[in-house]
């Protein structure tokens, strides 16, 4: 039976014979020995000592199994561990012109990503994504929200038209879904709180290092809620997931050369930020808007928060906070508006510290019938495609509310890697959909 790596690294396992599988990470043929590296399938690494004559066919990326004895050596890379190979069993020797190695451009490594992701660093990522999505889901069943799965073809936008991917459905024309929302305020009429992890898609045509076209979209709605609730469900959930993350994900983390003294600060309650306080705070700092035409002016009351505002409120920040409160205007037609102040939305983001910026989104939901159908219309939104939307208020409406978390990007803020398309494993932007 074969072991995995990182079990055998211990001195239990010294002067025993073991049987490891993998990959040739990096080969050294010497004359008489050849050291090789070899990567497991949990992206474990530990040197093999065979004689060249064994080892004579290898090139880097062959598959191979190796039985021999573990010593201890403190020339050893990896921990001082290696394996004094006796056997060899070459599953296939690989093409000598394996694309990756140690200086590669970033376009290459995505052009070859179903191989870049054999490399350390993308193994790395990839296992802080699966705690990360394992440690959200966890947070919702602790807490007895109950997991539902939206429809991800769709008929109606939810996130503003520009961004919708368009499709034939049979004789009719549907789109790829923007968000889950819609479908979770339908269903917490029977369920309660509710909770997704499905994937959401945007047509985004701007090139960034935060969007994505298909991003992993987790989402949460909730009966008889407050802004407020809706705002600590946020803070305890990404708490939750970051303090957890440090300590389940350490030696990932440290691959990764994360530092994770900010991490460990995350606790609640976060800073509640709002609108207008960062409007100050960035005509202090003389951010500028560029408008549509490429002119630039001054940020004034009224503007959204691009990318540059938020990084511009978050980068000396080591703990995310909520801008509270946007103007009714920059946020779409579901936003409730707040009953005392005129034109400002029940709505939040959740800015992640050091320039991150923008992770999730969420608010109260517009509960009137009259006013959302005007809504509707109002953005040329067609009210037809929204009639079962409307329904849910008509019959038996309550205040409700919920919150859409990027995986993504709140992946970029823990992993601390500049470009989104880094922090999933096969990524879809404006320029590439494969492989
Ligand atoms: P919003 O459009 O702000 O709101 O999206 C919610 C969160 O999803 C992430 N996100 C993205 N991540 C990667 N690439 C993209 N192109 C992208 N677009 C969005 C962000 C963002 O905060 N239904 C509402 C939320 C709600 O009110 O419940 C919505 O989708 O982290």
């Amino acid at each position: 039976m074969s072991l995995r790596v990182h079990k055998i690294k211990s001195q239990e396992f010294v002067g025993k014979e073991v049987t490891i599988r993998g990959w040739v990470h990096r080969l050294r043929k010497q004359k008489e020995n050849s050291f090789i590296l070899v990567r497991d399938d949990r992206g474990g690494v530990i040197q093999c000592v065979l004689p060249t004559e064994k080892a004579s066919s290898l090139t880097v990326e062959s598959s191979v199994e190796i039985t021999g004895s573990v010593s201890q050596d403190s020339r050893a890379p990896e921990g001082g561990f290696e394996i004094k190979g006796k056997d060899i069993k070459i599953y296939n020797v690989a093409g000598a012109d394996y694309p990756i190695g140690e200086f590669q451009s970033d376009e290459l490594l995505l052009d070859k990503r179903h191989l870049t992701l054999r490399t350390r660093r993308m193994i790395a990522i990839a296992k802080i994504r699966a705690t990360v999505l394992d440690l959200g889901r966890r947070w919702f069943i602790d807490n007895g929200w109950i997991e539902v799965t939206a429809p991800t073809i769709v008929k109606g936008a939810v996130e503003g038209g520009s961004t919708l991917f368009k499709l034939k459905y049979f004789d009719d024309e549907a789109y790829l879904s923007q968000s889950a929302q819609l479908y979770l305020e339908a269903m917490i009429f029977s369920l309660g709180p509710v909770w997704s992890l499905t994937p959401s898609f945007r047509a985004e045509k701007s090139r960034t290092v935060r969007h994505l076209a298909e991003f992993s979209h987790l989402e949460a709605e909730a009966p008889w809620v407050t802004l407020e609730d809706i705002l600590k469900v946020q803070e305890q959930l990404v708490s939750y997931v970051i303090r957890t993350i440090v300590r389940d994900r350490a030696e990932e983390l440290a691959y990764l050369k994360r530092d994770v003294s900010d991490l460990k600060q995350v606790e609640p309650p976060f800073e509640r930020m709002p609108y207008e306080k960062a409007i100050d705070i960035l005509r202090s700092r003389g951010v500028m808007v560029i408008e549509e035409y490429g002119s630039s002016r001054e940020i004034r009351s009224g503007d959204d928060l691009s990318i540059d505002s938020e990084r511009e409120l978050t980068k000396d920040a080591e703990r995310p906070m909520f801008v509270v409160g946007y103007p009714m205007a920059v946020k779409p037609f579901y936003v409730k508006e707040d009953g005392e102040r005129k034109g400002v939305g029940l709505a939040a983001d959740m800015l992640a510290p050091r320039g991150f910026g923008e992770i999730t989104s969420g608010g109260l939901r517009e509960d009137n019938i009259v006013s959302m159908t005007e809504r509707i219309k109002s953005e040329g939104l067609n009210p037809a495609a929204y009639d079962w939307y409307l329904d849910l208020r008509r019959y038996g409406s309550v205040p409700h509310g919920g919150f859409g978390l990027g995986i993504e990007r709140l992946l970029r803020w823990i992993t601390n890697v500049e470009d989104i398309k880094d922090t999933v494993l096969f990524p879809r932007t404006m320029s590439r959909v494969a492989p």
